[in-house]
């Protein structure tokens, strides 16, 4: 595998074109979420109206991308994978559109634009946060699943990413920590729930949309954990570097609520080492695909880590 920021990167991913790649998928994944949310129009059209809002306020659409690359390296198809990776996005979205509300992070700006509550009230922005969930589980329960992972597993899987223990679990350490002076670990235990939950479960769904072999979704699983962490690693360092111009969030908040990230609690330095650390875990996870078929994946890897946004 080679060193965690060496050339082996590079060769892993130089032939492949990330960016027209990150073009195409976002294309499908835009045109299958709009088909497959209700149209803004039907009553009650404010929510529905607030749902297409978040959902298109111009996300990165990393965690479908995610899905969509996973299937591929299983052999799958984009069609069987593409109302699972709509179904993560929903539910993206919708811990974004909750975690802006005053009661949370109290933000004013996400994806550049005005947050939810911002423009359609507390009210709506709640309920249209709860209507991405619910259609999230919609989505999945339209699966009729495949030969090694049935309807129920997949519904399972999604449940299990943003349920208590996971996604909410970690939004609630993370309100619990604020000014709370945590240990590395116990930001590592936040990272785990908050970010890497859903990205794992975004690629784990990929594969088992292509009806992966266990040993591929063990694989999936490590390399969507460790990417899930760095991600947050960098994008603890990203609130510091950026503008929020760049990000189209307000950049600076983790310190101005004193909030324990990486670079807080070991310093830039560590922090950025910390993040090829997990990077070349990624990496690692994938060595037994073959080279094409991991290419995006791995490609979206070391994107994300180099990231500025
Ligand atoms: C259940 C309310 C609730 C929250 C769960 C996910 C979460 C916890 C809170 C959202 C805010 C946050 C800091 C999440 C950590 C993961 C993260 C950095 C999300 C931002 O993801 P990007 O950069 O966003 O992929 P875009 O807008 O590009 O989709």
């Amino acid at each position: 595998m080679g060193s965690p920021s060496g050339q082996s990167h590079v060769n892993r991913t130089a032939e492949f074109d990330l960016s027209a790649y990150l073009k195409q998928c976002g294309r499908i994944v835009d045109d299958g979420l709009n088909r497959l949310l209700p149209p803004a129009k039907t009553k009650p059209k404010t929510l529905h109206e607030s749902m297409r809002y978040s959902i298109f306020a111009g996300g990165k659409r990393l965690r479908p991308v995610l899905c969509l690359a996973a299937a591929e390296a299983c052999r799958g198809d984009v069609e069987a994978a593409l109302p699972l990776a709509c179904a993560v996005e929903c539910i993206h979205t919708y811990s974004l559109i909750h975690d802006d509300l005053p009661a949370m992070d109290d933000d004013d700006l996400r994806r550049g634009n005005p947050t939810n509550h911002k423009v359609y009230g507390e009210g709506i922005a709640i309920l249209a946060g709860d209507a991405l969930l619910t259609h999230a589980f919609e989505l999945a329960a339209g699966c009729d699943g495949w030969p090694r992972y049935n309807h129920q597993a997949i519904v399972r899987e999604i449940a299990s990413a943003s349920g208590s223990l996971q996604l909410i679990a970690g939004q609630v350490a993370d309100l619990e920590g604020e000014g709370a002076g945590l240990s590395q670990a116990g930001l590592r235990y936040i990272h785990e729930r908050k970010t890497s939950a859903l990205l794992c479960c975004s690629v784990r769904l990929g594969g088992m949309s292509a009806n992966c072999t266990p040993r591929e979704l063990k694989a999936l699983t490590d390399f969507g954990y460790h990417v899930g962490l760095a991600f947050q690693v960098i994008d603890d360092i990203l609130d510091v570097t950026q503008s929020t111009e760049k990000l189209g969030k307000t950049a600076g908040k983790d310190q101005a609520v004193d909030k324990a990230t990486y670079p807080s609690i070991v310093g830039m330095k560590k922090s950025r080492a910390i993040a090829r650390r997990l990077t070349a875990k990624a990496f690692e996870a994938l060595s037994s695909f073959p080279k094409k078929r991991a290419a995006p994946l791995n490609a979206l890897a070391e994107y994300l880590l180099n990231r500025d946004h």
